[in-house]
């Protein structure tokens, strides 16, 4: 399994300031959704000022009894994306590239700080706040998943993310 190390310290610096929103998800409630893999709140964040890079969030809800396994992320306009995770290392918080991410049955796997992200790469015209980008999701199985991503700015995005660990029904 190839693994590349990825470190800096404003990510480390940004990352520790997101971790107070963590919260670990448990189970959801089934109600009339009829698809058996649902992405929700697809968002990525425009590129700060001499960045390369910038980080996409999601959460993917699988309705299966058999698990999913993400194996690939793209985003219309962005020359790559890597799905990223991260982990303590020796006390200090490190991401690295991952080849896959296994949504096991009635469970759902949150992208967001300090856990699974998307790294974003490339994009062949900026990001811009308000846009939507399309968003595929490909599977170990051959299925895709397509959603539309916001593209939001680095406040609003730590906003929803603690919004939405308050509101974890939905
Ligand atoms: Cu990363």
């Amino acid at each position: 399994m190839m693994m590349k190390w990825c470190f800096s310290i404003a990510t480390t610096l940004m990352f520790g300031f997101f971790s107070s929103s963590l919260a670990a998800h448990s189970g959801h409630d089934h109600d009339a959704d009829t698809a058996e893999l649902i992405v929700n709140n697809a968002q990525v964040r425009e590129f700060l000022p001499a960045s390369t890079s910038s980080v996409g969030y999601l959460t993917i809800t699988n309705h299966n009894k058999a698990a999913a396994t993400l194996i690939k992320a793209s985003i219309d306009g962005v020359g790559r994306v890597e799905i990223h995770e991260h982990s303590h290392v020796d006390g200090m918080m490190k991401m690295q590239k991952v080849d896959s991410v296994v949504i096991k049955g009635h469970e759902s796997v949150i992208f967001q700080p300090g856990g699974y992200h998307l790294m974003v790469f490339e994009p062949q015209e900026p990001l811009k706040v308000g846009q939507e980008r399309k968003l595929t999701l490909y599977f170990s199985d051959g299925n895709r998943l397509f959603t539309n991503a916001q593209v939001v700015s680095l406040e609003s995005q730590a906003k929803q993310s603690k919004s939405s660990t308050q509101h974890s029904h939905h």
